[in-house]
């Protein structure tokens, strides 16, 4: 039997990514910061699953920050795979903490790769990096030769992360790979997210629980795909029979406004009589152009994404319908 870590296991891919290990007979070693996540009913699902299927799921309350409790686990588990997926994931809000948005996502990822490189045998590793390391990028779009060039505190302690991945591939032989990834979002996507902010807003306003939307840049584009595609490209990514870097993306844009014309329309409502604008949600400064080219992903990994924008959008609004509807009622 494969066993892994996974660093972030409560969140939207780490709970995914879990479910997908399991279903593959893995037994899976989940890193969360705290034991209960009242907001995340997927995550007491998964592990009253994990106990269905036989005890296979295990959860470590460890900070990133606590080498020597790192170490003990990776030594007591011996894990077969170590899927680093947990960060400061809001760019806009790593302008305001800087330090311990590159702290936890930079020096995290080194005290990381430091514990798999003294791991006897060294555990396959893989980061789960980010387009935002391109930032302004020089080429659209973007593959795994694109030169970084963020333009966000995160953004740079993505970059130091997946350097680092890269030179301890390089100079250590681990078997270390950054999974590159644009925007990809879920039913289980964090509300304040702008994706997930605007679904769950359209199904409160339709239920006439709310009845103003504030967000920031409506032009803004991004390349949004769906999580579950991109933990399976994870999975993917870590089987092949050699360590290398990987984009995984849609290679399609769209704008914010986008996801405000199908989540609004789908409940028969205009976005225009809800929508107000706050510059407290404008970044100071926006990535432009941030689009992937997953051929790697495709041609080497044989990777596709299994769900179109559209139908994505939807399915996150009807997700978000009916449990404003459960909540109502309960
Ligand atoms: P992003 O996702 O910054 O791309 O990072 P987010 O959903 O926060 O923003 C996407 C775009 O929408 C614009 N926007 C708003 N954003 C938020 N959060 N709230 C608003 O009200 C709003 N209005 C407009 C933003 O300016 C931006 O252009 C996500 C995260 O998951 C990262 O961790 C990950 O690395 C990248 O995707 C790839």
């Amino acid at each position: 039997m494969k066993r892994a870590i996974i660093t972030g296991v409560s969140g939207q891919d780490g709970s995914y990514l879990a479910e997908l290990l399991l279903s593959h007979d893995y037994e899976v070693h989940g890193i969360v910061r705290k034991q209960h996540y009242p907001s995340r009913p997927w995550f007491d699902n998964l592990v009253r699953q994990a106990k269905l299927a036989g005890q296979r799921l295990f959860l470590h309350q460890i900070t990133l920050h606590d080498t020597t409790a790192l170490q003990r686990l990776l030594s007591q588990v011996c894990p077969h795979e170590v899927y680093h997926l947990a960060g400061q994931s809001h760019v806009g809000l790593s302008f305001d903490i800087p330090e311990s948005t590159c702290d936890f996502t930079g020096m995290g990822t080194l005290r990381l790769l430091e514990i798999v490189r003294s791991c006897s045998p060294p555990p396959r590793f893989l980061h789960a990096s980010s387009s935002e390391i391109f930032g302004i990028p020089a080429q659209v779009p973007q593959d795994e030769t694109t030169p970084h060039h963020p333009v966000s505190p995160y953004g740079a302690a993505k970059s130091l992360a997946t350097n680092l991945v890269r030179i301890y591939r390089e100079s250590y032989g681990l078997f270390a790979c950054n999974a590159i990834c644009f925007n990809h979002e879920s039913p289980r996507r964090g509300t304040s997210f702008v994706t997930r902010k605007i679904t769950q807003a359209a199904a409160r306003i339709k239920l006439g629980l709310e009845s103003e939307l504030a967000l920031g840049d409506l032009d803004a584009q991004r390349d949004w795909g769906y999580a579950p595609d991109f933990v399976s490209g994870f999975h993917r990514l870590l089987q092949h029979h050699e360590p290398m870097d990987c984009i995984f993306a849609t290679g399609q844009l769209h704008r914010v406004q986008d996801w405000l014309d199908i989540a609004f329309n789908h409940l028969d409502l205009d976005w225009r009589n809800y929508v107000v604008f706050d510059p407290r949600f404008a970044r100071k400064a926006e990535p432009t152009l941030l689009v992937g080219r997953p051929t790697r992903a495709q041609q080497v990994l044989h990777w596709t994404p299994s769900l179109s924008f559209d139908a994505m959008v939807i399915r996150m609004v009807e997700h978000d319908l009916q449990w404003q509807r459960m909540r109502r009622a309960a």
